[in-house]
């Protein structure tokens, strides 16, 4: 594998609706999408870092620094024999995962629509189809978030989740499981409590929910672990998980039973696979995890997705949901609650440049 350009872009698309966490709200996402050119087709990985270190400590700015000046010219030029060989091409440089994994998960596009395959096949998935959930933000109110989950439950979602803050979780669970009984329901805080809070975790306990996600600090492994031996709930970390190392002491501490995964969050699809893995090897399940991505970085979810040991629903829900109009065709749609993998080559969809364009708003050119 040789590249010869690589095209860094700045892109805006607005949000069908305002996205609230614990930590921040989103109306328009901002990000960078890497198009690596390997002369008869190119490869295309998006960046999940957002333009605050809110979620993350890695921003747009912070990722295009760390791509333009370091990991570019670590591949750039370069014959090497696949996306596999990128970690150790840019092994030197620490950190700056979300960066790293826009322009991996490029290159195994890259590599797969060369080989003619789906992207799929190039991991090791298994599945045509995968299914999904969504993840529903703070609401204004108790009726308006019960109205947006009736509607995705309609639809066939198979989880729902719901974006937990200290102060607005239990009432909210409540309302939601009193409507629903035996819906699949989860609750995401974010990293918002911290140990004092445990009776208010605690109190989720009667409402059967499928996990708890990223209760507590992104560092806290070890205090996620003793929360576990006092909440019924089962956990399942999210940020605090940013590779396999992170995934092996959880599992042995018992920090978590279930695991989500974002390849941006790990740097890239293989160190991805490798949490599965041992994920897979330790008994606990796996969950393809979402940043809002247009269809670029939605599109490789689900062909990470098809991997045996993604048990559970993913957040990888229908680009129609965030977005008017989305820069990848075909649509990214779930089917009563499951998202078909798109089979052509690579990710198996192709970007729309004259649709892309139009939401472009800076973009690099990087030549060997
Ligand atoms: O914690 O999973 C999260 C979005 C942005 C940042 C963090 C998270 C999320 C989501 C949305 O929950 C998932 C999606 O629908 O893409
Ligand atoms: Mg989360």
């Amino acid at each position: 594998m040789r590249l010869r350009r690589i095209v860094l872009r700045r892109v805006e698309m607005p949000l069908r609706f305002r996205f609230r966490t614990s930590f921040g709200e989103t109306t328009v996402k901002q990000f960078l999408l890497v198009e690596a050119d390997g002369g008869d087709s190119s490869g295309w990985g998006e960046c999940v870092a957002d333009d605050a270190p809110l979620y993350s400590e890695e921003t747009n700015a912070s990722a295009a620094h760390a791509l333009g000046e370091f990991l570019v010219p670590a591949v750039l030029g370069r014959t090497f024999e696949g996306p596999e060989e990128f970690a150790r091409l840019v092994a030197p440089i620490r950190g700056n995962r979300m960066a790293k994994a826009a322009l991996e998960t490029a290159l195994w596009d890259l590599a797969a629509r060369e080989n003619g395959v789906p992207l799929r096949d190039l991991l090791g998935g298994v599945r045509d189809r995968v299914p999904v959930g969504v993840s529903l933000g703070l609401q204004p109110s108790l009726d308006a978030l019960r109205d947006l989950v009736a509607k995705h439950v309609e639809e066939g979602y198979r989880r729902i989740k719901l974006k937990i803050e200290p102060g607005r979780d239990v009432a909210l669970v409540s309302a939601v499981r009193e409507r629903f009984p035996s819906i699949d329901l989860t609750v995401d805080a974010n990293a918002a409590y911290t140990r004092a809070e445990t009776p208010a975790l605690r109190a989720l306990d009667p409402f059967r929910l499928d996990y708890l996600e990223q209760p507590l600090g992104h560092e806290d492994l070890w205090e996620h672990a003793a929360l576990a031996r006092e909440i019924a709930t089962p956990i399942c970390l999210d940020e605090s998980i940013r590779s396999e190392a992170d995934a092996r002491v959880a599992a042995r501490i018992g920090a978590a039973r279930v695991v989500n995964i974002k390849v941006g969050r790990v740097g890239g699809l293989a160190e991805a696979r490798r949490i599965h893995d041992t994920c897979a090897a330790a008994g606990i399940p796996v969950w393809c995890g979402g940043m809002l991505e247009s269809g670029v970085g939605r599109a490789a979810n689900i062909h990470l997705a098809t991997l045996p040991n993604f048990a559970k629903p993913g957040d990888t829900s229908s680009a129609s949901r965030y977005f008017e109009e989305d820069i990848v065709d075909p649509p990214l749609e779930a089917q009563n609650g499951e998202m078909p993998v798109p089979p052509g080559p690579g990710i198996g969809v192709t970007v729309v440049r004259e649709r892309l364009d139009r939401y472009t708003v800076a973009q690099e050119e990087f030549s060997a």
